[in-house]
């Protein structure tokens, strides 16, 4: 019997594995069968757009948390596929900051031309995945909205990638449920031009509250505040915005901070990060990890300790994105071929997932992380025959991202970096990011500015 792959999740870590063993199977190994399962309409994961927030039309959690107007939020030089570049996909070398609509065009580009659409059951949501010790086979319970029944499925290996920027952390402050304007978490933001001439407040530091503070300003709002729990993001900021203690309470259109400064707002916007949220895993194969480089118990960042037949991608914090995913698409391949073998005691698993946790939790800066990132995922494509790449090229184009960051937050997107994969230098785009509101594939790929 052929031995049987779930992947759960068609997003870029799920389509890394198809193209994993659809890539092997080309240069002639025996693949096992491999079913996707995708509760969404179609591929691509967060970067295939939705206009929905709250519950889809099956009633499931909506996945998407992209926004109109996303624009890459770091240079495409550092996710370039290997296998398959922006120049081979688009014909020509393209700027370094495509809107989504861009990327998607280019992720779905690969597996189109790896012809693997063919293995993926759209509509079909995983509810239920265990372990038979007796068969040794997972049980996948999955329902399918097509046909409106739920079944089960055996299968050797699970692959879950389903994604961890999905199912928002929701904190509450007091006032919330008297504030007179809208409360929304980034997950349910979609359109900044509902923000135009507001006065909004943003909580939280990471991307989500730099960016959809910068598309609020870019498409017209009146001012943004940002409230920091840690520390302020400290960049240069146009002079509508201001950085500002943690909230303490709203009274109406109030805003309190820390500091005991006030403001008054029409909207909130909470920016306060994701949970790692899989309630379709039985307890003893369930991911709990906060959002960090090297998460718990899995063995060079993407075997399960506890039952090595079991592998999660794309479960880090995210410098490096789709080569990433693709490295561990590729280890995880060769593992479930034979080709490669974990530790046979758990003990030393753990005690190596140990060690690298340690070197995270000492690293300095964000230089560090990029660095750290990095050499991880150096050392998978060290072990498979994923092409290898210019892994230092790729992070000296997240330094020089930092620095233009640091120079100015809102002309970062305008400059270019240097293909790892093709050495070709990216265009300057026909268009400054702030002006560019237009965010369509057709606008991006013109190349000169619209009358
Ligand atoms: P996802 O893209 O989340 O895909 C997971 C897939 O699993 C989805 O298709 C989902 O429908 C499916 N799924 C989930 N649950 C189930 C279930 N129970 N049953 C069946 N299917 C299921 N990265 C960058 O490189 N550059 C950027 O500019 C960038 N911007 C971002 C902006 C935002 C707002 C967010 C939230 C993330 C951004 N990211 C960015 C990071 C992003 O995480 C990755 O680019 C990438 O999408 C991760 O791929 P993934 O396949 O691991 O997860
Ligand atoms: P991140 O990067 O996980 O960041 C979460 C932010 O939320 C971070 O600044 C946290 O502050 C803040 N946070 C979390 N809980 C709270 C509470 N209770 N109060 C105040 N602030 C809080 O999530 P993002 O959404 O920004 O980014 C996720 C992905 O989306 C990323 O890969 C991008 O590509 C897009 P802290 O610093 O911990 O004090």
């Amino acid at each position: 019997m052929r031995p049987r792959v779930a992947v759960l999740g068609a997003g870029p870590s799920g389509l890394a594995q198809l193209r994993a063993f659809q890539s092997a199977a080309q240069k002639g190994a025996e693949i096992p069968e491999i079913v996707c399962f995708e509760k969404q309409d179609d591929w691509g994961g967060l970067w295939n757009y939705t206009w929905r927030t709250g519950l889809d039309q099956y009633g499931e959690p909506v996945h998407g948390s992209m926004y109109r107007y996303l624009w890459s939020n770091g240079p495409k030089e550092g996710l370039e596929f290997a296998d398959y570049t922006f120049e081979e996909h688009f014909g020509r070398p393209i700027a370094s900051y495509p809107p989504r609509s861009v990327l998607f065009d280019y992720i779905k580009g690969r597996v189109e031309k790896a012809n693997v659409r063919k293995w993926i059951r759209f509509r079909n949501v995983v509810r239920h995945v265990t372990y038979d010790d007796g068969s040794g086979k997972f049980m996948v319970t999955v329902k399918d909205h097509d046909l409106d029944e739920e079944y089960t499925e055996a299968f050797d290996y699970v692959v879950v990638a389903t994604g961890h920027f999905s199912t928002p952390n929701v904190p509450e402050f007091e006032g919330f449920d008297s504030f007179n304007g809208r409360v929304l978490h980034a997950h349910d933001f979609r359109d900044a031009l509902e923000f135009k001439d507001k006065n909004i407040l943003i909580i939280g530091t990471s991307y989500s509250a730099e960016d959809i503070g910068s598309q609020c300003w870019k498409y017209g709002c009146k001012s943004v505040t940002v409230s920091h729990r840690t520390a302020p993001m400290g960049f240069d900021w146009p002079d509508n915005w201001k950085e500002v203690p943690l909230l303490q309470k709203v009274d109406r259109n109030t805003a309190t901070f820390k500091d005991g400064t006030t403001a008054e707002v029409d909207a909130i916007i909470l920016c306060t990060g994701y949970l790692h949220f899989f309630p379709f895993m039985a307890e003893n194969l369930k991911l709990k990890t906060n959002n960090r480089l090297y998460p718990v118990h899995l063995y060079n960042g993407v075997v399960w300790t506890a039952n090595p037949k079991l592998f999660y991608l794309g479960m880090q914090d995210q410098w490096f994105t789709f080569n990433m995913f693709d490295a561990q698409a590729w280890y995880a391949r060769d593992i479930m071929l034979g080709r490669l073998d974990v530790p046979v005691s758990k003990y030393d698993m753990e005690k190596d997932i140990a060690h690298w946790r340690e070197v995270e939790d000492n690293l300095a800066d964000d230089y560090g992380a990029i660095d750290f990132q990095g050499e991880y995922t150096r050392r998978l494509i060290d072990l498979t025959d994923y092409p290898s790449f210019d892994i230092n090229g790729a992070k000296e184009a997240f330094y020089q991202w930092k620095k233009h960051k640091k120079k100015n937050i809102m002309t970062f997107r305008d400059n270019g970096y240097k293909s790892v994969m093709t050495g070709t230098m990216a265009p300057v785009h026909h268009t400054l990011w702030k002006d560019a509101l237009d965010d369509s594939l057709e606008s991006y790929l013109q190349t000169e500015a619209a009358e």
